[in-house]
């Protein structure tokens, strides 16, 4: 029986901290994350339902503190509605003067993300069918730390077998010839078919950045991400206006305003709001009207469950990136099906292992 929206009614918020374990610790030529530390919300309420979602510290210092952000505002939530336009405007009122970058905007999103989970378990319906969207699979690329291809050239070789026509490598550890080499050792092993993308994570000046992608030319990229860095619009801009390989960013934008100003400074080709950065599932409903009236593909970046939902109803959807941070805190890992993930319902399609969190309890 599915329950009307009105009468949700917030009882309760948990907020749990956990290290989950990686398949792959994801190293970056801007550091490595061995392990993810997460933010485990449940919001219940009085009829029952219980809306579900994580959040990604990135860095073990940040972890404690971020759970204290997201229990620190139970009392914004009680007793009121599980409606999340509502609850985000209650809440972007309460930190107006402060203001929303950071935890704040991380702790927003996840109460966010929970109470669409939410609406969900409660209707009986993906949070995709909610937005009016299907749970058709979703294009998707699987997404590598720094590679070595002699090293990883089985796992690979597996990503193909599991589908895969699209994968992502993080390059810029090292110096040009390294990176070149990388990419010649990975583009052999894919083939010329798959898609390629490479991720720099922010850690290159304009002119060196210039010079590296244009020596990668050769090798077909679809894009290149993150060349220098994030709030450096004008540098992505100049860039891109130097090189052919198209430019992605966006997994750095906090809330739609920074979606906004990367568009008018035409820093990028491309476009991958994180859910947890853009303000959630609501964030990303702006994001992609944006991404849709400037003509830009839109991925997305980590949290795969509730990232399917939102781009089964993005105008410009591109690809869903497949970095897997919390399935070893999950009942179930997002389902990868010939290279594609579907959404999954009800909800966000989130259930913890609680046997596993109790695991990883931090
Ligand atoms: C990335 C950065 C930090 C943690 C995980 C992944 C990366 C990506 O920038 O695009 O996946
Ligand atoms: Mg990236």
């Amino acid at each position: 029986m599915a329950q009307a929206f009105e009468d949700l009614t917030i009882s309760g918020l948990a907020a749990r901290a956990v290290v989950a374990p990686l398949e792959r610790p994801v190293r970056t030529a801007s550091g490595t994350i061995p392990a993810a530390p997460l933010v485990l919300i449940d919001i219940a309420t009085d009829q029952g339902v219980v809306g579900r979602a994580y959040l990604f510290a990135y860095t073990r210092p940040a972890l404690a503190p971020l759970r204290a952000m997201v229990a620190a505002l139970e009392p914004l939530l009680a007793g009121r509605a599980a409606v999340p336009a509502d609850r985000r405007r209650d809440l972007d009122r309460a930190f107006r003067l402060l203001g929303r970058q950071g935890l704040v905007g991380m702790a927003m999103a996840g109460i966010d993300m929970a109470l669409w989970d939410a609406l969900g378990r409660a209707a009986g319906l993906p949070v995709a069918g909610l937005l009016g969207g299907t749970t058709a699979p979703l294009p998707a690329y699987d997404s590598y730390g720094t590679v070595d291809p002699v090293a990883d050239r089985g796992a690979l070789e597996r990503s193909l077998a599991r589908g895969f026509r699209a994968i992502k490598i993080k390059i810029g550890e090292g110096d040009l010839a390294h990176d070149l080499a990388t990419v010649a050792g990975v583009r052999e092993i894919v083939g010329a078919e798959t898609a390629l993308m490479v991720d720099y994570n922010q850690s290159l000046g304009v002119a060196e950045a210039t010079r590296r992608i244009d020596a990668l030319a050769r090798f077909d990229l679809a894009w290149v991400e993150e060349p220098v860095a994030a709030e450096d619009l004008a540098g992505h801009a100049a860039v891109r206006r130097s090189v052919r390989t198209p430019i992605q960013t966006g997994e750095n934008w906090w809330f739609p305003a920074d979606m906004a100003k990367a568009i008018a400074a035409g820093a990028c080709d491309f476009a991958m709001p994180d859910l947890m950065k853009i303000g959630g599932i609501s964030g990303w409903l702006s994001a992609m009207g944006q991404a849709e009236a400037a003509s830009i593909p839109l991925s997305s970046h980590l949290f795969i469950e509730a990232s399917a939902h939102v781009l089964a109803v993005t105008p410009t959807a591109h690809y869903l990136e497949v970095l897997d941070i919390a399935g070893a805190v999950l009942a179930e890992r997002a389902a990868i099906v010939n290279g594609r993930v579907a959404p999954r319902g009800p909800g966000l399609g989130i259930d913890w292992d609680e046997a596993a969190v109790a695991k990883y309890a931090a």
